[in-house]
């Protein structure tokens, strides 16, 4: 009757494909969607096969990943009598205190649950014996395509460092391309650390110096592009501190004005600002060691401002700082936020951000990454999004119904297309192979 009603009003245009949804349809549907739509994980530290051991996997990198290594260090063990252990041992230590000893609530403990459950495995026994038998007969290329599928995942985007030798000298020796491994050109040494860096370019026969001065930043600029060349790269990017400013006269923003932007838009790729970590905070916990700021995003709106021909994607460590960061999105038009990254990437703040990103922007954003060391992550992570949008996807077209207008399967799909797939399409290089994997799960 309320369906009739709205369509003889014309307030639903009858060409929509599919019916009108009811209420008790909205969440399994939403749900359905989420779970049938590939998304494309913008932002993690994962390495296609080509780059080896620097791809990490299994059950001994999953303990040892270092949301875990803080939360284990934050107890009795000590670092120094952790680190020299080797991988195998901190993994048993870990999972002794965290999943033994404790019940595993925290969000990083509760992954290592589900992925063990994923598997099948079973994820209440004292050791890791069994675990471990089942990753060591995996085979990597296989195991990486059934992991994606498990996850929902078509494609990541890698972090790729060429001026960190290991992986440099791989891109160096050509590698083959990867429809699911996408390259970013990850600048924080270039950017961040200058003076401890430069060497290494003038070592690559680019004419630059310790101060950046005279031709340095045209020389960054064809270091640049020769690195683009090679990584095909779908956007650069750089994680900055709590503190960073712009403009002010440091050689970091130099190089940022006279080289990174510039190359941005000849090659057309955007620049992913990070902004907000506190580096090595507690230096003994090594990775674990980094904090978070707030930041003054004054600096992100005289960049939006001053290079309105430069694409940013963005997001921000502080919770603090995700408001302002919604307002400025729909203030620049080259500015698209992007994830709720690492200290935000918890269920009941992931929940918060996004609520007030679909109040403030619609579907004109990109809702989440995963941030993923170790290869298996995607499949709690993603799942963890899913479970989080669902609630907030239903609730939003819930009210969208109450306000007047119904709601469709196609809506729903086209929204999540949206938010899991052609904004960062959209939104990545011009030579992005993203939307070649496909992107509906049969
Ligand atoms: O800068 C980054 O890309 C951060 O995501 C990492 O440095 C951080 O260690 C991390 O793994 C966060 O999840
Ligand atoms: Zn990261």
């Amino acid at each position: 009757m309320r369906t009739a009603f709205l369509k003889s009003t014309g307030q639903i245009p009858i060409s929509r494909d599919g019916e009108l949804l009811t209420e008790a349809q909205i969440f399994s549907t939403v749900e359905d969607v989420l779970a049938t739509t590939q998304v494309i994980d913008i932002h993690t530290h994962l390495f296609a096969p080509a780059f080896g051991k620097l791809g990490l996997w299994g059950i001994d990198e999953l303990l040892t990943y270092h949301y875990l290594e803080a939360e284990f260090l934050s107890s009795d063990t000590r670092p120094e009598e952790y680190w020299p252990l080797p991988k195998r041992d901190q993994a048993d230590a870990i999972w002794r205190a965290l999943f033994v000893e404790n019940t595993p609530v925290s969000e990083a403990t509760r992954g290592i649950i589900a992925v063990l459950k994923a598997f099948h495995l079973p994820t209440d026994r004292p050791d890791l014996a069994e675990a471990r038998s089942f990753f060591k007969a995996q085979t990597l290329e296989t195991h990486i395509r059934k992991v994606f599928q498990m996850a929902g995942v078509s494609a990541v985007v890698m972090t790729n460092d060429p001026l960190d030798p290991e992986e440099a000298a791989v891109w160096l020796n050509g590698v083959a391309s990867d429809k699911q491994f996408c390259a970013v050109l990850r600048l924080d040494r270039i950017l961040c650390n200058w003076t401890t860096h430069w060497q290494v370019l003038a070592g690559q026969g680019y004419r630059v110096d310790e101060q950046a001065s005279g031709k340095s930043g045209a020389e960054v600029r064809r270091f640049l592009v020769d690195w683009y060349e090679r990584m095909q790269p779908v956007y650069m990017a750089v994680s900055l501190p709590d503190t960073f400013e712009y403009p002010s006269d440091t050689i970091g923003n130099r190089l940022l004005k006279e080289a990174v932007l510039p190359a941005c838009r000849d090659l057309e790729v955007p620049l992913s600002l990070m902004i907000g970590v506190r580096k090595q905070v507690n230096p003994s916990l090594r990775l674990a060691g980094d904090a978070l700021g707030r930041a003054d995003l004054r600096a992100l709106e005289n960049l939006c401002r001053e290079f309105p021909a430069n694409r940013f994607l963005v997001s921000v460590l502080s919770r603090e700082n995700q408001h302002e960061l919604c307002v400025y999105a729909r203030k620049f038009s080259n500015l698209m936020p992007f994830g709720c990254w690492w200290f935000m990437n918890n269920p009941s703040i992931v929940e918060e951000i996004t609520r007030e990103r679909i109040e403030m922007l619609g579907t004109s954003f990109i809702p989440q990454h995963s941030d993923a060391r170790v290869l298996e992550q995607v499949i709690y992570k993603w799942n963890n999004t899913r479970r989080t949008l669902a609630r907030i996807l239903a609730d939003t077209y819930r009210l969208l119904s109450e306000d007047g207008r119904g709601v469709t399967r196609g809506d729903i799909q086209r929204d999540v297309t949206r938010l899991f797939r052609s904004n960062a399409e959209a939104w990545t290089g011009p030579r992005a192979h993203l939307s070649d994997a496909s992107a509906q799960t049969s």
